[in-house]
């Protein structure tokens, strides 16, 4: 699988998916969900609705609406509590569902913002040790590519270092 490291806004991308940090109820958001939920219009909250939630660490995939993704890949990650709460192996589970999904729906190209790292308050470096680790792992059996998106200089840098980093492992 191909890794590549962007910054940017994730909702302006056209990909086979894109994927939503968002809550249990999947009903919207602050951050990258409310992003989301606005690029997608109100048939994103229907169908999500329609779904009627999410456990943390799992992932649902809809259809995209209004935004030039094909799909949305939604997955509520954990609340950062200190890091003694299963919170590591909750949002490395959050990335492999949405990889499982993104094998399964067969698409060749989905997008992550960095899970949990905002409202819920995951530390940046250790998150995205677990994104870039748990995408490289799955290489084997997927053939797409996994886009993590920055949505600042610091996380871009976080990210190149650590794809560089694990890629010459
Ligand atoms: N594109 C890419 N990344 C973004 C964008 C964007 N448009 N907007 C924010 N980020 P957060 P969480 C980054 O708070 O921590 C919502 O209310 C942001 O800089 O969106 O998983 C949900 O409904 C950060 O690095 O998600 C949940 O209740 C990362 O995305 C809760 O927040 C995640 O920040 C989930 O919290």
């Amino acid at each position: 699988m191909k890794i590549t490291v962007l910054i940017g806004d994730i909702t302006k991308l056209q990909v086979d998916a894109i994927v939503n940090a968002a809550n249990c109820s999947l009903l919207g958001g602050g951050g990258v969900d409310g992003a989301i939920h606005r690029g997608a219009g109100p048939g994103l909250l229907a169908e999500c609705r329609e779904i009627g939630g999410c456990r943390t660490g799992e992932a649902v995939i809809t259809k995209a609406y209004c935004l030039p993704a094909k799909h949305v890949v939604h997955t509520p990650g954990p609340v950062w509590n200190g890091g003694n709460r299963g919170e590591p192996e909750l949002l490395r589970s959050c990335y492999l569902n949405c990889l499982r999904l993104a094998e399964e729906t067969k698409l060749q190209t989905i997008a992550f913002p960095a899970i949990s790292t905002g409202v819920y308050g995951y530390p940046l470096l250790e998150a995205s040790r677990i994104a870039v680790e748990t995408a490289t792992g799955w290489e084997k059996s997927f053939p797409g590519e996994a886009i993590f998106v920055a949505f600042s200089s610091e996380a871009e840098n976080i990210y190149k270092k650590l794809a560089e980093e694990i890629s010459t492992k």
